[in-house]
């Protein structure tokens, strides 16, 4: 079954193209690859450039062109992607749940604009990442920063970038996502420990949400949360890493230049994030159960 032609905008590391890439395989769609440099990382920052903000006027990745469709944001992009039959015909809004409430989980596990930063797992991970941010930023040349401050169509990222170039904010930022992503991953285990293996009944948006959210612990050091301490978290992790998916969307876009970014990275990676992390897990567990009523990890 042929399908409409697709071009997607995106970058091999970034959180929300990796969503896109694996949702892409996910529905059996070829499609044509058009890299972005991003301003974060590379000295030549594409998506601030003339050419990208008439595709996305806010310069962030990703964005896909479908016929001559453009529509810009993950949880749009793949909401959308669904819409078109696939070979396959593998939906990831499955039938039996509220298509709503499907919606409502995808953006909290993606980086939703508007949404208060570290109040949702998917805004945690950017603060959680601030370092790494940080330490790519830091490595631009001056005149890269001069065209953040002059292009960047976003102003709250225009300064951040810029406090991270001039002064080191992310040595604090990581602790204030620590609280929320303790309770959504204790939320998450709960949910997981009546054994199931996707988040609905059928691989969904949700699920290639979280594997991309899991997949970034790794790169931060992080992925310790997510294991003995939560099991059965720790098992569906598993499962979506077994995931062709995950492999050739999300691992096979790792090249040289991120493996070397993340190993010089985590050679000085200061892992107290991961240690208060770990305390406020022990420290939530051994509260007596009544304090929190039965919503919470027991
Ligand atoms: N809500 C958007 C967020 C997109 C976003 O923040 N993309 C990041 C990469 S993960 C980006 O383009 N950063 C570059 C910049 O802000 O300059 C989505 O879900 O796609």
């Amino acid at each position: 079954m042929s399908h409409p032609n697709i071009t997607l905008y995106h970058a091999n590391w970034s959180f929300c193209s990796q969503m896109v890439r694996v949702a892409l395989l996910e529905k059996g769609f070829s499609f044509n690859e058009h890299h972005i440099k991003l301003c974060d990382q590379y000295p030549e920052g594409e998506n601030i450039d003339k050419e990208y903000l008439e595709i996305n006027p806010l310069g962030t990745v990703p964005a896909i062109k479908i016929d001559k469709n453009i529509i810009c944001g993950s949880e749009e992009i793949i909401y959308q992607l669904d819409k078109i039959d696939s070979i396959d015909n593998h939906s990831l809004y499955p039938d039996n749940v509220d298509e709503t409430e499907i919606r409502k989980w995808a953006a909290d596990t993606t980086i939703t604009d508007g949404v208060k930063f570290a109040s949702t797992l998917g805004t945690i991970m950017p603060v959680f990442s601030s370092p790494l941010l940080q330490y790519m930023i830091k490595q631009l040349p001056f005149s890269s920063i001069v065209k953040i401050l002059l292009r960047h169509p976003r102003k709250d990222r225009k300064m951040i970038f810029i406090a991270m170039y001039f002064g080191n904010p992310s040595k604090r930022i990581p602790f204030m996502g620590v609280k929320n992503y303790v309770d959504e991953i204790l939320k998450l285990e709960k949910l997981f420990s009546d054994g199931r293996t996707f988040f609905y009944n059928t691989f969904s948006h949700v699920d290639i949400n979280l594997m991309c959210v899991f997949n970034r612990l790794i790169d931060l050091g992080l992925e310790e949360t997510v294991s003995y301490k939560t099991p059965f978290l720790y098992k569906y992790w598993e499962n979506l890493k077994s995931r062709k998916s995950y492999e050739d969307g999300i691992l096979n876009y790792y090249t040289e230049k991120e493996k070397d970014l993340l190993s010089e990275f985590n050679k000085n990676n200061n892992l107290s994030v991961l240690k208060t992390i770990i305390e406020e897990i022990d420290k939530r567990k051994f509260i007596p159960m009544k304090r929190f009523g039965s919503a919470k990890y027991d």
